[in-house]
């Protein structure tokens, strides 16, 4: 026996992702429902060698479904994960509108599995933001060992973070500078996107940092440990897929930099490709598609007492949001609701 699983906004990037997902690993399913909104009505989606028609989300019943793994704005979210747990289903919601409610688990499955025993308070477990979600995949066996006291991170995120219109923009735009007269203004990004870098990921906030900023630290304190002061500098880049991060951490221990390596080798859901020469480290356009967080350049950082430097890329499509999520289902599956 399987579980009812219906997959919300189905036609969008991370939707389909986690159809493709749920199929690629054999999660138990009984039952698939693509939902989406009126306008995406009638389009098909590809589960596995199966093709679904999307049903419209505002019609539909949650009643004797199990999960629903929701892949839509805030807004919406706001109006439908709130009836879909209130029938019994068990929402996994991948916007950020429940993440910091304290009776609500944020969960990255290497992390903090048991956390997902706490959905039954709302019925709801939330996905934390694609760039936390890397990251703390490679802080964890690290603080177990040597406990972090502080993260600077750098971020280099693809656009497919802000979405299909922001992938048409960088394609557009690039292709647009090769062709006089048909230049593309910059629309999604308050700036030109193409052959260049832009600071700033989601509104300014009254200090300066922007809300990625504010969430990667709000989220590594719920996942890992709230004692961890973290600082990051979040930042757009000409990638379409991939998100990678340059991450400094300071150890309350010291933490020799092979052992680092060992470490990370042995742990979930992390691939290290670690040789110092040239090419021996991941970049974003090899990760597409796969379910790994890589970390590479793992080096010892001499300017303060016990730091390590790496560098983490990782599918920010899938570990960053439908993989993630996929996992919080099996684990959720696997603990709590016992079917598959
Ligand atoms: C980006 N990290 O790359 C964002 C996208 O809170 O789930 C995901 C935003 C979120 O633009």
């Amino acid at each position: 026996m399987g579980y009812r699983v219906a997959v919300v906004g189905a036609t969008g990037n991370v939707g389909r992702e986690m159809l493709n997902i749920l199929a690629e690993r054999h999660f138990p399913v009984d039952e698939i429902a693509a939902l989406a909104s009126r306008r995406s009505l009638g389009t098909e989606v590809s589960f596995g060698d199966k093709t679904l028609k999307t049903q419209d989300l505002a019609q539909f019943d949650f009643s004797g479904w199990d999960m629903a793994l929701f892949a839509i704005g805030s807004d919406a979210t706001k109006e439908y994960a709130p009836k879909a747990a209130k029938a019994g289903c068990v929402v996994i919601d991948n916007s950020s509108l429940y993440r910091y409610d304290p009776d609500v688990p944020l969960v990255v499955p290497e992390v903090n599995p048991e956390a997902v025993e706490g959905y039954s308070k709302k019925n709801i477990i939330a996905n934390p933001n694609c760039s936390t979600a890397q990251m703390v995949v490679a802080l964890k066996p690290l603080h177990d060992r040597a406990k972090i006291k502080r993260v600077v991170v750098s971020t280099y995120q693809s656009v497919s973070g802000s979405g299909k219109e922001a992938i048409d923009e960088l394609w557009d735009q690039t292709k647009g500078m090769y062709v006089p007269g048909q230049e593309v203004a910059p629309k999604v990004y308050p700036k030109q996107i193409a052959f260049n870098v832009i600071p700033h990921i989601d509104v300014f906030l009254d200090d300066g940092s922007t809300k990625e900023e504010w969430k990667m630290v709000a989220e590594t304190k719920k996942i890992v440990d709230p004692n961890i002061k973290l600082t990051a500098t979040c930042v757009r880049v000409p990638v379409f897929v991939g998100h990678s991060e340059a991450i400094n951490i300071e150890f309350e221990e010291f933490l020799d930099e092979d052992e680092a390596r060992d470490i990370l080798r042995e742990a979930p859901g992390i691939m290290v490709v670690d040789k110092r020469e040239d090419g021996g480290y991941v970049t974003p356009v090899e990760c597409v598609g796969d379910f790994a967080t890589f970390i590479s350049r793992i080096r010892q950082d001499p300017t303060i007492e016990n730091g390590i430097n790496l560098w983490c890329v990782s599918d920010n499509l899938r570990k960053g949001a439908a993989l993630n999520a996929v996992q919080i289902a099996e684990v959720l599956g696997q603990r709590v609701l016992k079917k598959g």
